[in-house]
């Protein structure tokens, strides 16, 4: 299914009367102080953020999975889905494959189907925390910190598998996250697994293109529930040192234990110039995948807002890799990944509203309170005006959810595809 600008077009008729109003006067606000409305536009456009290819289906827990209707039930109907929220926001220009679940079969025609769509692929993932059906080996006690060296090359064939594969699709990454972990004090010697992992990870990195990065994802706990190999921002940026220039961390939000400050994180690993990706979700609790912004919205403007103090002053660390990383365990995906995108866009925009300088200023003074004010004004600010605006100026969608729900997507992928398909993933 593909949405042509003539659809959103008319679409869009129905909510400019309203939008325009709004823009301006938030825009008038903004220009008397200074504020570079334009630049913020483009920066808006320019921001992509990869889909996950494993969060295009419902997703579940182990007390159940409520499967969804119309469900992608292969790489191309991912890809599709992809082009869809890409056709409504035009800020997902990208997909991330998890392998082996997104094996593409006719790399060639699904390398044009993504083109057609406006996707590239980002980082690839390796997958060496489930068994494969006839695999000599198993992964129950780990994959590359395992006891066993014979365990430990399977699993580095893999990602060896995983690099060729994103190579052929014009991936530039390999995200790296291990499961690998001990449930019971006594059954792993820690430095016995970090050097494995340390040394199986250096072979990853040295067989890796020149022009490839290796992102190394960090996790406190699960499936792994007294030790996790790569627990923290710590041990991933051990790692990623230990490999090389291009090995970086990447953080997942929902890998934290609870109350950890997250935005101090991300300044510690960008002063580092380590920070390679993002996976953006929300959680209450644990790694619960929920909807970005949907829980901590303040916490995810201040990530924001470190980074973007980071990209202006952090020349040494690359922009960091933007990716979605949720499990739809009771929404519509797609509508789920719309409202993860938009929360993502209003929480970059506060943070580019956040007066740097007069900041900094506070901050030499001491000055408390001005520095939460200044801080609290930017997130106090309803941008959502300059983000619709943004698409507007982009041929998207001037409300993508609402527009979703009008043209009876949903619908028609369950038209096309039936009610029962299942797509791969979690
Ligand atoms: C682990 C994780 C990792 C993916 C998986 C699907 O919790 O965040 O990024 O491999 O989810
Ligand atoms: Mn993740």
């Amino acid at each position: 299914m593909k949405l042509n600008a003539e659809i959103l077009n008319e679409q869009n008729r129905r909510f400019i009367k309203t939008h325009e109003p709004e823009y301006h006067f938030l825009a008038d606000k903004l220009e008397k102080r200074g504020v570079d409305i334009k630049q913020i536009i483009e920066k808006v456009q320019e921001l992509q953020v990869a889909i996950p290819s494993w969060a295009l289906g419902a997703g579940g827990t182990r007390f159940g999975r409520f499967s969804y209707q119309g469900e992608p039930a292969s790489l191309e109907d991912k890809i599709s889905d992809v082009g869809l929220i890409h056709a409504l926001t035009n800020t997902a220009g990208a997909i991330s494959l998890h392998i082996p679940w997104d094996v593409p079969g006719d790399v060639k025609a699904i390398k044009e189907l993504a083109a057609s769509l406006g996707i590239e692929f980002d980082a690839v993932n390796s997958n060496t925390f489930q068994d494969q059906p006839n695999m000599k080996k198993s992964y129950r006690f780990g994959s590359l910190c395992n006891t066993d060296s014979a365990v430990r090359e399977l699993a580095i064939q893999h990602n060896l598998e995983v690099i060729d594969i994103g190579k052929k699709l014009g991936s530039k990454s390999l995200t790296v996250w291990l499961a690998d972990g001990s449930n019971f004090p006594g059954q792993h010697n820690f430095q016995e697994a970090l050097q494995n992992t340390q040394d199986s990870l250096q072979h990853i990195y040295k067989s890796m293109p020149d022009d490839w990065k290796l992102f190394v994802e960090y996790k406190p706990y699960e499936p792994n529930f007294y030790s996790t190999v790569i627990q923290d921002w710590g041990t991933s940026l051990m790692l990623a040192e230990a490999c090389g220039d291009r090995a970086y961390t990447l953080i997942d939000l929902g890998h934290h234990l609870p109350n950890t400050n997250i935005e101090q994180i991300v300044a510690t690993l960008m002063m580092k110039g380590k920070l390679g990706g993002f996976h953006f979700n929300d959680s209450k609790y644990g790694d619960d995948d929920l909807t970005v912004g949907s829980v901590k919205p303040y916490s995810l403007f201040l990530i924001w807002n470190e980074l973007v103090y980071g990209m202006e002053n952090n020349s040494n660390n690359p922009i960091p890799a933007w990716m979605i990383d949720a499990s739809h365990n009771i929404k519509d995906p797609l509508e789920d990944l719309l409202q993860s995108l938009e929360a993502i866009q209003i929480a970059y925009v506060q943070a580019l509203l956040v007066d740097q300088n007069g900041l900094r200023e506070a901050q030499r003074q001491q000055d408390v309170t001005l520095s939460q004010e200044i801080l609290q004004d930017a997130f106090r600010t309803d941008v959502r005006p300059l983000i619709r605006e943004a698409r507007l100026l982009s041929n998207a969608a001037l409300e993508p959810l609402l527009t979703y729900r009008a043209l009876n997507l949903r619908g028609q992928l369950i038209k096309e595809r039936g009610s029962y398909t299942v797509a791969s993933g979690l």
